[in-house]
């Protein structure tokens, strides 16, 4: 155990995004890239007043490559820094949500865990020519504030030396149980724990759905599911959840064993990514149905005329690569991410744990997700918010009584880009999201000789009381940075001019970049992205991704909302084209990238 301080020098650009630090798998693994990054996190708790001694670091990952050679080197530098008491998830493998839960639930106090490093970058592929991904979470369960990684940074380009405890010995993670690490002198120990990736995550969930009646649903003999993990690391929780808890078969469940490359996929559950299960729940990668009659031809529940004429399930779902994220689909039939939050929000009296709270108090959403939710907020008189894009503007809300502040608990927030939650946790939940709309159906359909209602009637009885937020998101991929920032600044030096002005037909009521003051802790996030609002609430949103790893990811974001009962039922792709045009001349986009076309439609 005895620390050996290393030589090193500051690497630029590791500045955490926004979720973490990502770059390319190599990249990690030429040392000392994650050393210095681990080193810097470290300096930084200490500098902040954690006390790292105590309490336990907790430590997984999604399972890409390089996630258990990164644990052995964490473990080593965590036991150089004081760290004395280590959990690491079995097979090295924690999901994010389960990190978050493990960090609020686990162990007696004195036990706690005070953070987490978590190995995953998300949605992002993986393998050694994919991306790498690390990110930090505090004692509240959630991921590092901005004062935090910011200091992060600060200390990663100033950083001489790292510490290292090179004779630790590699540890076992592949089984439960507990190694003890002594000194020769035997002045200190590190205990490290291999602990069940799953447990605490499922009761957990356990404790907020009604279990027996999701159950009872799944046992129809006219419901099939499939749950689609994408081969990251959901495999283990959905067998945990739905074979083992909830009595559904193995079949329902698809690339349910975590591999280090997400079997060469894209493990980013949307209508692009997850085909084969899009394409299994009959609709095309623009979420229409393959067979526009299929549904009236179909009695009862779930029966054949899918792709290839195989049956349709009647519900479906899918997790990203370290499963915070959900897509649902019902047969034949796609829920947009802002669409879902508003719905389970309006439902969440079907849920135990909202309804034993007395119900739902407070909701909120990113910036650029659908204002779905703002209505069933104005109807049910929530508590409302609007944040900027990433899960740790959330945390504070949830935590303002704890801060001192309101308490908006239970608490229930969403974003566009396939991220779904509530304050169980501090991050979304993949399966938190897919239990809330079991939850729904179960609700429905408890009579069982009734006429099933699917997950497609929910949604048009939902726009029929709220109206239709049409959405869409094109997002341009690896597009040169200069040219990215370039089209950002035109937008910046001319949004002045169309507020309140009429563009090619829109009337402009408001176009400005989106500043965040958070109500908890008065911090104040510049820069979250332009919108041009107009009269009639329709937007268009522009925004630079944070979670790349090379070059530019530009987002427009583009929503209109329709009250009208005879306009409910368009193509999103023909409601949104005037707004499409417009943001694309506006912004210029072609000219200062080149791209003509998106890389993916969500
Ligand atoms: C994207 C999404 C954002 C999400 C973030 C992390 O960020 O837009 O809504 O919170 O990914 O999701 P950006 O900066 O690339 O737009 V995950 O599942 O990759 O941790
Ligand atoms: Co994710």
């Amino acid at each position: 155990l005895k620390p050996s301080a290393i030589a090193t020098e500051p690497i630029a650009g590791q500045k955490p995004g926004t979720s973490g630090l990502r770059k390319p798998t190599k990249t990690f693994m030429a040392a000392p890239y994650l050393h210095n990054f681990v080193q810097a996190t470290f300096d930084a708790l200490k500098a902040t007043g954690t006390d790292v001694t105590r309490g336990t670091l907790l430590l997984g990952g999604d399972g890409r490559y390089f996630n258990n050679d990164a644990i052995q080197i964490i473990l080593k530098i965590a036991a150089a820094n004081g760290v004395t008491r280590v959990w690491v998830g079995q097979d090295g493998l924690l999901s994010t949500p389960a990190c978050s839960a493990i960090i609020r639930e686990k162990g007696p106090l004195w036990q706690k865990a005070f953070g987490a490093f978590i190995l995953t970058a998300s949605h992002n592929p993986g393998g050694p020519n994919e991306d790498f991904g690390i990110k930090y979470n505090c004692e509240n369960g959630g991921p590092a504030l901005e004062a935090l990684t910011n200091l992060i940074y600060k200390n990663t380009t100033a950083i001489g030396k790292y510490a290292m405890c090179e004779a630790f010995p590699t540890v076992d993670i592949t089984k439960l149980g507990v190694t003890k690490v002594a000194a020769a002198d035997g002045s200190a120990s590190v205990t490290v724990e291999v602990i069940s990736s799953t447990d605490v995550h499922v009761s957990l969930l356990k404790s907020i759905f009604d279990f027996e009646a999701i159950k009872a649903l799944i046992a129809r003999p006219d419901f099939t599911f499939v749950y689609d993990s994408m081969s990251g690391v959901q495999g283990p929780y959905a067998k945990a959840v739905f074979v083992d808890e909830l009595g559904a078969p193995a079949t329902s469940l698809l690339n349910a064993t975590p591999k280090d490359d997400f079997g060469g996929g894209h493990a980013d559950p949307n209508l692009t990514y997850a085909h084969d299960l899009v394409a299994s729940m009959g609709l095309n990668s623009k979420g229409a149905p393959l067979d526009p009659e299929g549904n009236k031809k179909d009695a009862g529940c779930c029966l054949p005329h899918g792709a290839a004429g195989a049956a349709v399930p009647c519900f479906g779902a899918a997790a990203d690569g370290d499963a915070d994220r959900n897509m649902i689909l019902g047969r034949r039939f796609f829920v947009t991410p802002s669409d879902s939050v508003a719905i389970i929000a309006a439902h969440a009296d079907a849920i135990p744990y909202f309804s034993a709270q007395g119900g739902l108090r407070g909701v909120a959403r990113s910036m650029p997700t659908s204002g779905a939710l703002d209505l069933v907020a104005k109807k049910l008189g929530l508590k409302f918010f609007e944040t900027p894009t990433g899960w740790k503007f959330f945390g504070n809300l949830m935590d303002s009584k704890a801060l001192g502040g309101e308490d908006f608990a239970p608490f229930i927030c969403g974003e566009e880009s396939f991220g779904t939650g509530s304050d169980h946790i501090r991050e979304k939940d993949g399966m938190w999201a897919v239990l809330a709309w079991l939850s729904i159906l179960a609700h429905y359909n408890a009579d069982h000789s009734a006429q099933f209602v699917h997950v497609e009637d929910i949604v048009r009885r939902h726009w029929k009381t709220y109206g239709r937020n049409y959405y869409s998101r094109y997002d341009y991929e690896g597009v040169d940075l200069d040219g990215a920032n370039q089209m950002m600044d035109h937008l910046r030096a001319h949004f002045a001019e169309w507020s309140g002005a009429t563009v090619d037909g829109f009337s402009v009521a408001l176009a400005d970049e989106f500043t965040y003051h958070d109500p908890v802790d008065a911090s104040v996030s510049a820069n979250q992205g332009i919108r041009i609002l107009m009269a009639d609430g329709s937007r268009v949103v522009f925004r630079l991704s944070g979670t790349g790893s090379v070059g530019a990811t530009i987002r427009m974001y583009i929503e209109k909302y329709e009250s009208d009962a005879a306009k409910l039922d368009q193509a999103p792709a023909d409601a949104l084209a005037g707004l499409v045009a417009l943001g694309l001349k506006l912004s210029k986009l072609t000219e200062f990238t080149k791209r003509e076309s998106p890389t993916v439609i969500t």
